[in-house]
């Protein structure tokens, strides 16, 4: 088989590029080692920039966004002395949407469906060749068989444990982690949302997070030690957690109810530079991993998307590589100051266990910032609602 651009990974970086560059007229092949039904199960991110609305409008896939979608104009901050709010309208003159990944993912394949894209399920053991030449091919199995696909170019939407961010030589990769003390105990539960807007909460017992995927489903999350085990957590034992977590006005009236679904995901940063090697290019989470503290990391797939349809778009429209050529320092650009405002963000919610007083005093006087000058909080709704393409 013989394609433009192979895709390696279904979610949501795949699907996305391939819906643009199919609209654009540009062939790809999709390669995803997961079923759709896996995919589709998966609980992640829930705050879309403005950036990735429009990008999914772009795409022919933002209908039921529009429709099922909260726009919200700000969130709140809450500490022991009480909560405040960031408006990021009033002081950026943007909002952002609060519309599951799960359902971004959804919506991404409906629209691939309806133009008849090609993507190939539980495409195992996939392995990308002579991405240093312009001939570069990628091998998978299936079916008791091994299968070719010959591409112009490789774009590796793969994921942290993928096979695309692997194949560049580790003698050109430069890569840069941080991994964070702690972890988040996410839950879903068929509950009225606790606020009309997101609660990020610092306390003494540690990190909490109020959020939504709708208003009858709301999303929890938890800071929980990195030897807690989802079965530690009963769902009483959440809930009671949560509600000295948050602030006692909200606690009081929370709406509790049993989990749908119970998770403790890691907190890393993680960025791998270059973003392309030949003909290979990475995207998503390939490429970088943000603590899911500012809701980034949903967010920074799309930005890299956006860059690389741009790129392929003039390839093959004017026969110039101006944009592929830049595909991975524009990316990083915007990566690296996504990874300040996650790591900031992180920093300033979180108990960390080998925090000093003075860390304390840091923590609790940035906090003081936000809540007492305009420009603290327009520099965090700057960065929140999300850095220009
Ligand atoms: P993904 O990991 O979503 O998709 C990669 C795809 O490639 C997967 O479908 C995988 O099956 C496939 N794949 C992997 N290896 C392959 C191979 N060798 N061959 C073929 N296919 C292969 N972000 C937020 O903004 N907010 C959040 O709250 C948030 N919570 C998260 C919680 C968890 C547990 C995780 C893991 C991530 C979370 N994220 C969050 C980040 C997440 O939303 C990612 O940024 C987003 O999924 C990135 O999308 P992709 O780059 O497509 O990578
Ligand atoms: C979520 O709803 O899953 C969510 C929202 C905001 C975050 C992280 C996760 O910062």
């Amino acid at each position: 088989m013989r394609t433009q651009v192979a895709i390696i990974g279904g979610g949501p970086s795949g699907l996305l590029l391939s819906q643009l560059l199919n609209k654009a007229g540009i062939a790809t092949v999709v390669l995803e080692r997961q079923t759709r039904v896996y995919v589709l199960s998966r609980i992640r991110a829930g705050v879309l920039e403005q950036g990735m609305v429009d990008l999914l409008n772009r795409a022919g896939c933002g209908a039921r966004m529009a429709r099922q979608g909260l726009p919200h104009d700000g969130c709140y901050l809450s500490t022991v002395q009480g909560q405040f709010r960031v408006d990021f309208h009033e002081s950026v003159g943007q909002r952002v949407m609060v519309y599951g990944q799960t359902e971004v993912t959804q919506d991404l394949y409906a629209a691939q469906d309806a133009i008849g894209a090609t993507i190939i399920h539980e495409a195992a053991n996939v392995a990308l060749h002579d991405v240093e030449t312009e001939a570069p091919f990628v091998t998978y199995e299936k079916d008791g068989q091994t299968h070719r696909i010959d591409a112009d170019w490789i774009a590796g939407c793969d994921g942290f444990h993928g096979v695309s961010r692997k194949t560049i030589p580790a003698t050109v990769r430069r890569e840069f982690e941080k991994v964070y003390p702690f972890g988040w105990l996410g839950i879903l539960s068929e509950t009225a949302p606790a606020a009309d807007e997101l609660i990020y909460a610092n306390h003494p017992r540690g990190f909490a997070l109020a959020s939504m995927r709708n208003l009858r489903l709301s999303r929890y999350y938890l800071q929980v030690p990195l030897t807690d085990k989802v079965e530690d957590w009963s769902d009483e034992a959440f809930w009671a957690e949560l509600k000295l977590r948050l602030p006692q006005e909200v606690a009081a009236k929370m709406e509790t109810g049993p989990s749908i679904e119970k998770s403790i995901a890691p907190l890393r940063s993680f960025v791998t530079e270059p973003m392309r090697h030949g003909r290979l290019f990475l995207v998503g989470d390939a490429a970088h991993i943000v603590p899911p503290t500012g809701a980034k990391g949903l967010n920074l797939a799309a930005s890299d998307v956006h860059y690389l349809f741009d790129g392929l778009s003039e390839f093959y429209g004017k026969g110039t590589t101006s944009g592929v050529d830049a595909y991975s320092a524009r990316a990083l650009k915007r990566i690296w100051g996504a990874m300040r405002f996650s790591w900031w963000m992180t920093s300033i919610l979180h108990r960390f266990p080998d925090q000093t007083e003075f860390d304390q005093k840091i923590q609790e006087s940035e906090l003081l910032q936000l809540q007492t000058l305009d420009s603290a909080r327009s520099t965090m709704a700057r960065n929140y609602v999300g850095l220009p393409y």
